[in-house]
């Protein structure tokens, strides 16, 4: 075998982390941080060091799948049938209904050579600007924050200020789980430095806080009063920065006879905080050496982004703490190439290069570059915009990539109708599993992380060269390889006489011609080549031709890329979140990340470790709203917006306020019945079009559904998810997920009103293997209630209880053991429900803290309760010495002295 190691990208969050990837050219066996990658220096979180336990082949889409009628199901096909099928329906799509009857939705996930085929494919060839991304509802707040604040759509700062900075203000991000390396540097930067004061801003107390000097957990959308409040503060104490002000902004008189009403008494009740905690905020703020600030989707998913955005740009202006070390406004990039997507132009109205559609002379420099005539003018759909006219009709032709609408975009109601109506729908998919794949025309698999080549921008403006280490599986392709191929076929029935627009045969060439239209501009990467890359290493823009090295602040010399070279001052009054509570909906919910799932778990679904830290979907509320509602941990509740409902089990977090409601937004409808975004709402900003996905007005109904089910079978889970999965559907409450490490299988939790039929139960039988064979059974069809359980070598290979599950924890935990001894035959024989031993009561199961080392939740307990440390629970215990992920966690458990209270 001919192992070899090939330094690539992790292919998850912005940190943009180096990874070295061991494989032997076919299959790969591990990854590693790579030490020379500045962003991340050899570190890696729980996801980017389990990247290789991920991406199960048996979920991957391997071969195009295309049919020909909607109630039709898709059958194998070849690339050259179903691109010249594709060809033809979009032709004849736009020449019939014109140009801007097909839409084009790709992915921040995309590389920028992808992202750029995609964008000249739908601008100069298609001639529409309806080519959107998930970055829409991702980061196009800070995209319009950071241009009418300051001029350009650049992050000016780099992850080096994180450790130069006295103050750092961490709003609406849990860094702790969604940057966990960047998380980590900042971290070591305090312990060296601990007056370095961090303020975290966020209505939950999640992990982050962990580092907070101050937690100010603010009542939901309410950012921008608070940012006016701290404004009216620094303007009342001087501490504002009046020479920056004078030599390079304008503005502030608009805006400081806006926050003059912002008074701490106001603010303090708006937001829901005490005045001493503005007035310290304020003080840190407005008195620090240094100071910076760090956001994320707290921010940017908010009928109120741009505002919140630019307020917050707005302390740096009037306190001067731009364009220095350990200063300015950092937006923290969510997905890996977020960042090229802006750069390339990839949101509806935008072109490469830091252009705009609306401006007829970046469209015309644009046009030019490329050798057509116009550009197009009318305005492009964003998102949700887009997916409305999908579902009127008006889009007739939809290509989707590298995202996974049907479980990522509010109101899933309406997506999936608009789904469901569009007569041709285009789904450019590493997996074939996701919830979007249901409603493809046309599947084609794309290649994957590991398996492609191109380029990576991460927040830090850092262009990394993404490597390939293994061919992708089966007749899998590379993104920009697919899109290209499509265009020269469209090409040659949109305009045959005329030469191609898409030469390209390696990612470079694409790289290439793109960093043309970057020349001159705010973000000139001119400089930069692949080959300069490998022979440098990773830079950040602005890299001019000539350039030696990359930027590494931006405005230090406190010009801006405006017209007249100042920064604005932007004055805009809070609005509050679009659904408050009321009687009708009394509670806000909140949605967000946990730390080792990734979005819709099309990749980390696949690896059960990576359901240790947090197993199953939980609404998590604060205890004194449980006992308001009558609830206890583990209860079914029916969680209603007004635009739909799921069921779910709740679960007691005191880092939520009374009032609100948490819900990780990774449970789609394959995980949870229905899907968290079938919940929120479609709202979206008036300027970003970035919609509310953070806060949606919900109430909890109680339910009654006495017959449940519990179902667990080990092997191949893909499989056993694939076949059981559609079964379920009958049940009001289906949560499935991944358990175990070495062993993994598939878990299933469900609930009706009523037992279902005989023959539903047999079929789940049947793909349980529990019909014949080693198997064990109990019923008792006069109770509605049976057990079955097999044994194959002495273990637990699948179980099924139906109408009562009391025993389901104790199983799980005799399957994790690898147990079946005498106890489970005479309980399985028995007619009794409730494990032995036990009153009635369930047994609960303990969760993994730390994924690394395999350390779980009560073991960690058990080490405090003996005294331990953090250092002596790393000693004697191992967890928080490999990638310090569950350290916060861990920190928190010893500051909480927590009883080990065993999360169910
Ligand atoms: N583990 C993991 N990491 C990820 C991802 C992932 O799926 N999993 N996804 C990546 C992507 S694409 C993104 S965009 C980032 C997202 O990264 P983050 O934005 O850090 O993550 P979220 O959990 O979505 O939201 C952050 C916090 O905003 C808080 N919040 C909610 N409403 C408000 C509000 O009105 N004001 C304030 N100040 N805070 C509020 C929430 O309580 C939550 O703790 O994560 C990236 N990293
Ligand atoms: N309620 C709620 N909803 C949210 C959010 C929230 O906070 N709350 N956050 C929003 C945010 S910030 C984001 S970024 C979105 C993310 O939402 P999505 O974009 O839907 O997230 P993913 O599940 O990462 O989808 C990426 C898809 O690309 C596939 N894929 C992986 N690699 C490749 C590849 O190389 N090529 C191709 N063609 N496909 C590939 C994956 O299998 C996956 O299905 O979710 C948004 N939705
Ligand atoms: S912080 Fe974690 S998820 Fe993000 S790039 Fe680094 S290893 Fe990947
Ligand atoms: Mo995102």
């Amino acid at each position: 075998m001919n192992r070899q190691t090939t330094a690539s990208t992790c292919c998850y969050c912005g940190v943009g982390c180096g990874v070295l990837i061991e494989h032997d050219g076919e299959r790969i066996f591990g990854v590693s941080g790579d030490p020379a990658h500045p962003a991340n220096f050899g570190k890696l979180c729980s996801k980017g060091s389990t990247l290789h336990l991920t991406g199960d082949l048996a979920a991957r889409a391997l071969y195009p799948e295309l049919r020909l009628g909607k109630n039709l199901a898709r059958s194998r096909t070849d690339w050259d049938t179903a691109l010249e099928h594709a060809a033809n329906v979009f032709a004849e799509t736009i020449a019939e209904h014109g140009p801007d009857s097909v839409a084009f939705y790709i992915s921040g996930q995309l590389l920028t050579e992808d992202y750029y085929a995609f964008n000249k494919l739908a601008r100069a060839l298609v001639g529409t600007n309806n080519i959107d991304s998930n970055s829409r509802l991702c980061m196009s707040s800070a995209v319009v924050g950071y241009k009418r604040s300051l001029g350009a759509d650049a992050p000016p700062c780099s992850y080096e200020d994180l450790e130069l900075s006295d103050c750092v203000m961490i709003v609406g991000s849990n860094m702790a789980y969604a940057h966990p390396v960047l998380f980590r540097r900042l971290e070591e930067a305090k312990s060296r430095r601990p007056q370095m004061k961090v303020i975290v801003i966020d209505p939950r107390r999640t992990d982050t806080c962990d580092l907070a000097d101050l937690h100010l957990a603010i009542l939901p959308g309410t950012d921008v009063a608070l940012f006016h409040g701290i404004l009216h503060l620094l303007l009342w104490e001087d501490w504002i920065d009046r020479e920056f002000i004078k030599a390079h902004t304008e503005g502030l008189a608009e805006l400081k006879s806006l926050v003059r009403d912002y008074t701490p008494q106001m603010v303090s009740q708006l937001c829901g905080i005490s005045v001493e905690q503005l007035q310290q905020c304020a003080e840190w703020v407005g008195t620090s050496p240094s100071f910076l600030s760090l956001w994320c989707m707290g921010l940017n998913q908010s009928t109120a982004g741009s505002a919140k955005n630019s307020a917050l740009i707005n302390l740096h202006l009037a306190t001067g703490q731009i364009g220095r070390p350990g200063a300015g406004p950092f937006s923290l990039t969510g997905q890996p190439n977020a960042m090229g997507g802006r750069e390339t132009g990839s949101l509806s109205n935008l072109l490469p290069g830091h252009r705009d559609a609306a401006n007829p002379e970046h469209r015309a420099e644009v046009a030019a570059y490329w050798g057509v005539d116009r550009l197009p003018e009318n305005t492009g759909l964003s998102a949700i915009e887009l997916f409305e006219q999908v579902r009127n009709g008006k889009i007739k032709a939809l290509w989707i990539a590298c995202t996974n609408p049907a479980q990522s975009m509010p109101d899933q109601h309406s997506v999936r109708a608009a789904l469901e109506a569009c007569p041709f729908v285009v789904l450019q998919e590493a997996f074939r599993t996701t919830e979007t794949a249901a409603f493809a025309d046309l599947l084609l698999p794309a290649a994957s992380w590991g398996e492609k080549e191109g380029s990576v921008t991460n927040s830090e403006r850092r262009i990394s060269h993404v490597r390939k280490a293994i061919l992708p599986p089966g007749e899998a392709r590379p993104d920009w390889a697919i899109t290209v191929d499509f265009a020269q076929r469209l090409e040659k029935r949109l305009r045959p006489a005329e030469s191609s627009l898409f030469k390209f045969d390696q990612p470079w060439q694409l790289f290439d011609e793109f960093i043309e239209l970057t020349r001159g501009r705010d973000l000139d990467m001119s400089g930069i080549s692949h080959a300069l890359l490998d022979q440098i290493g990773p830079q950040q823009w602005p890299f001019p031709t000539g350039a030696r090295q990359g930027t590494v602040r931006l405005y230090e010399d406190g010009v801006f890329p405006t017209a007249n070279g100042r920064a604005q001052f932007i004055a805009e009054p809070y609005r509050a979140a679009k659904e408050q509570r009321d009687a009708r909906f009394p509670l806000t919910l909140i949605t967000g990340r946990l730390r080792d799932q990734w979005h819709g778990m099309s990749r980390t679904g696949t690896a059960a470790q990576l359901f240790g830290h947090v197993s199953e979907a939980v609404l998590s509320l604060h205890p004194d709203e449980l006992r308001r509602q009558r609830l206890q941990p583990g209860d079914l509740v029916n969680l209603k917006s007004r635009r739909g409902a799921v069921i779910v089990a709740v679960g007691s977090d005191d880092g939520v306020r009374p009032g609100q409601a948490f819900l990780p937004m990774h449970w789609g409808d394959r995980f949870l019945k229905g899907g968290v975004n079938s919940l929120t709402l479609s709202a979206f900003d008036p300027l970003s079009k970035q919609p509310e996905l953070k806060h949606s007005g919900v109430r909890l109904e109680p339910v009654n559904l006495p017959w449940q089910l519990f179902a667990l079978i080990e092997g191949d889970v893909q499989r056993h998810f694939e076949t059981l999965r559609p079964l379920c559907e009958a049940f009001s409450y289906v949560s499935l997920s991944l358990v175990g490490r070495e062993r993994s299988a598939l878990l299933i939790r469900a609930a009706s009103s009523e037992a279902p039929n005989p023959q539903l139960l047999g079929a789940i039988d049947q793909c349980l293997s529990l019909i014949d064979g080693p198997v064990l059974a109990y019923d008792d069809p006069r109770r509605a209630i049976g057990k079955r359980v097999r044994i194959e070598n002495g273990r637990i290979t699948a179980i099924r209880l139906a109408g009562e599950t009391l025993a389901q924890h104790w199983l799980q935990s005799l399957w994790l053991e690898g147990r079946a001894d005498e106890q489970l035959r005479r309980w399985l024989l028995a007619p009794m429900s409730a494990p032995p031993g036990s009153v009635g009561g369930q047994v609960a199961v303990d969760k993994t803290l730390c994924n690394c080392r395999n350390v779980s939740f009560n073991a960690v307990c058990a080490g405090i309760r003996q005294g331990l440390d953090l250092q002596g629970l790393k000693n004697n215990l191992g967890c928080g010495t490999q990638c310090g992920s569950c350290v916060p966690e861990i920190k928190r458990l010893l500051a909480a002295e927590l009883q080990p209270v065993a999360v169910i």
